[in-house]
């Protein structure tokens, strides 16, 4: 089967001829959801989408909002020759890619002035970093740049592997689990050139340092360390070249993974560092810590001859103080004794077996956060706009920022990390009902459009049961870790269950006859997210609280699985998405705004139109022929139901709202 006409990256316009017996739309499906002729039927909704992925087609549009499911394979369709396709192409005239998104979300910045945005939604393991990381490399390759600014572009782009390193873990979704948020600036001068950046990191899961779930492992850079350092290095931070020696890199007992090459990533994150500019001091330094955590991971407590609790592994320390260049003896006291103060008086009191490896862990998480804060310090420094050097630009700037958070997961056992990953999910979809669903309809109804209301889940009964004040979980959290005497994770539940029990999202063992419920243990709390069941295990969440850092805030890997994608798509409320929009407006504007636009295609508008401005809009559009059931006149705007050619992609309403993409996970 062979496609004639323009080539337009495999899918080409619906008016492509195939030399078939199918035609193109019964193959790859429809382009927009909008276009299904069976559009409130879940199941024509999930077969569309399996159509269009058994033709590698992963990406389809519900009008503006761009739905992309994980192929699990490299497809070739991100090539140079791709991107310049998408180049100022109108949205709806191409086939769906994230370039368009990207491309649309480029010239409303340019032509309106204003800063844009694309929120990136999917659970864990959807292809959330790498949409972030193609829209960049769009970014960075199709728009203009002088000799000093390709510095500025190269870093941007090196960013990614060495914060994905220091950032990111392999878990039992993905292989390179993103186990921070991120949302990053890119800055654009007056003519479209990318000067500058900012990254914001969101909650580091820093607990992964010291503890891993098995089948898990810790931060890449650990294993790209000891895979690819080399061996004078290696020797000098006293390490070994087998992750299996490291405490903390042996209790997923997954030291290797066949989709990663350490080594490989460890000579990119190496080049990647001189290129954003880090000096080979500071590099060393950043390898001291990370050598400095294997080390105290390998830090064992003893007995010692008066029974007092010690430090049995000596060349450990030697290294310790060496790498983080303390005194050994104070380091030393440090880890076996803590300070406390009895009226007035400062003591030393020494800790207990528990207490020092509990010390030894709290100090290894917060030395590698603290790196990691550090990291997206420096490469913020480097990234950042320099008046001095583009002084031509100075006030003119615009910026597009992207969110790539960590995706909503569910695992066998869930701690405080799931628990905030999951919440930040939760209000990510707020974000997303708001923009797509609520407002959409609001702005119906106050303009007195004659509608049909769309019902949705509106998730923000979850969010409320979480973040509500004093009432909610992270209040009752609170409270608890200030609370005098002995507070625990269990008493923290048992608050929970005064305070929350009967909620409907919120499920603890406790019946209300009396009877106990199995499917939750005496030890966890079950929440009833927007994308599924979760059983949070409280232990630890107390102490997990405490520390401010926190407050800061298998193998497909190649089939489409309908029940997971069902899901998906349930939750993500895209059918009730794509109801609104294809009983909606996909335009809409002022009335003085359009009238000023295109009055000049009336004679009777045309200079000036004297009259009410409805009236005028009116005329206008009659006399370019518009049919009644393709527009309705609202209070203050006229609405336009479907794209037509009088409007390019940059009158789209939706290049003013932030640019949404939701990534679907396709198998785990
Ligand atoms: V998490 O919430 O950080 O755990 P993400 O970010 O949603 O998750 P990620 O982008 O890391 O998922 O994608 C997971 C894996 O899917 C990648 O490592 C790729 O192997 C694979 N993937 C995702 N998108 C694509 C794609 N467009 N083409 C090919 C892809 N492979
Ligand atoms: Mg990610």
């Amino acid at each position: 089967m062979r496609y004639r006409g323009r080539d337009l990256g495999g899918e080409g316009r619906v008016h492509l001829v195939m030399e078939s017996t199918l035609t193109a739309r019964d193959r790859v499906g429809v382009q927009d959801f909008v276009l299904l002729e069976n559009y409130t039927s879940e199941a024509a909704f999930i077969e569309n989408l399996r159509r269009r992925f058994g033709e590698n087609l992963i990406y389809t549009y519900i009008g503006s909002v761009l739905v992309s499911v994980n192929p699990n394979k490299d497809l070739e369709i991100y090539s140079k020759a791709h991107m310049e396709r998408y180049r100022g192409v109108s949205f709806y005239e191409i086939s769906p890619h994230i370039y368009a998104v990207s491309d649309n979300t480029y010239r409303a910045m340019r032509t309106e002035r204003r800063d844009q945005c694309i929120l990136i939604s999917g659970e864990s393991g959807a292809g959330k970093t790498e949409v972030s990381k193609k829209i960049l490399q769009y970014y960075a390759t199709t728009c203009p740049v002088t000799d000093h600014l390709s510095t500025l572009r190269d870093r941007l782009l090196q960013s990614n592997p060495v914060l994905e390193a220091f950032g990111n873990a392999k878990t039992l979704r993905n292989d390179n689990s993103s186990r921070f948020g991120k949302y990053m600036d890119v800055q654009f001068d007056f003519r479209g050139a990318p000067i500058g950046g900012h990254i914001l990191n969101y909650l580091l899961e820093k607990s992964r340092v010291v503890h891993q779930n098995h089948g898990e492992r810790n931060f890449h850079i650990f294993y790209q360390l000891l895979e690819g350092g080399e061996q004078d290095l290696l020797s000098k931070l006293g390490l070994e070249r087998n992750a299996q020696k490291y405490q903390y890199l042996v209790k997923g007992c997954c030291p290797r993974v066949s989709s990663i090459n350490d080594k490989n990533d460890w000579r990119t994150v190496r080049k990647a560092l001189t290129v954003i500019g880090f000096h080979e001091d500071e590099v060393e330094d950043l390898l001291n810590i990370i050598a400095s955590v294997l080390h105290l991971g390998n830090t064992q407590f003893g007995e010692g001859k008066n029974g007092e609790n010690q430090i049995t592994t000596e060349p450990q320390l030697k290294y310790l103080s060496k790498l983080l260049g303390v005194d050994g003896a104070a380091l030393r006291e440090a880890l076996t004794h803590k300070k406390i103060t009895a009226k007035g008086e400062e003591m030393i009191s020494p800790l207990s077996f528990e207490q020092a490896v509990a010390a030894r862990d709290a100090l290894a998480k917060a030395v590698y956060g603290r790196t990691f804060t550090w990291l997206v310090v420096k490469i913020n420094q480097s990234l950042a706009f320099k008046d001095d050097v583009y002084n031509s630009s100075k006030g003119s700037s615009s910026v597009i920022g992207l969110l790539d958070i960590y995706g909503f997961e569910v695992f066998q056992h869930n701690s405080f990390e799931q628990f905030c990953i999951n919440y930040c999910n939760e209000k990510l979809q707020q974000l997303f009902i708001e923009l797509t669903l609520k407002s959409e309809q609001e702005e119906y109804e106050a303009e007195g459009i004659t509608w049909e209301p769309v019902k949705y889940f509106d998730n923000k009964i979850i969010c409320d049961l979480v973040e509500g004040k004093h009432k909610g979980l992270i209040s009752i959290l609170d409270e608890e870790c200030l609370r005098p005497g002995e507070p625990s994770d269990i008493s923290f539940l048992e608050k929970l269950e005064d305070t929350l029990g009967g909620h409907a999202h919120f499920v603890t063992h406790k019946l209300s006859n009396g009877k106990t419920r199995k499917a939750v243990s005496r030890e966890e709390f079950k929440l009833i997210h927007y994308a599924g069941e979760v059983n949070y295990s409280v232990n630890g969440f107390l102490d997990k609280n405490k520390d401010l850092l926190y407050r800061n805030l298998k193998e497909a890997r190649l089939e489409f699985d309908e029940a997971l994608v069902r899901h998906q798509v349930k939750y993500l409320g895209l059918m009730e998405n794509l109801r609104v929009r294809r009983a909606g407006f996909a335009y809409r504007r002022h009335y003085e705004t359009f009238l000023q636009r295109y009055k000049s295609l009336c004679p009777r508008t045309w200079p000036n139109w004297q009259g009410r401005l409805a009236d005028g809009v009116a005329t206008l559009v009659q006399h370019l022929g518009y049919k009644p059931e393709e527009y309705k006149l609202g209070k203050t705007k006229i609405f336009i139901r479907f794209p037509k050619t009088l409007f390019s992609t940059e009158d789209s309403l939706e290049a003013r709202r932030p640019a949404l993409v939701l990534t679907l996970q396709t198998s785990w």
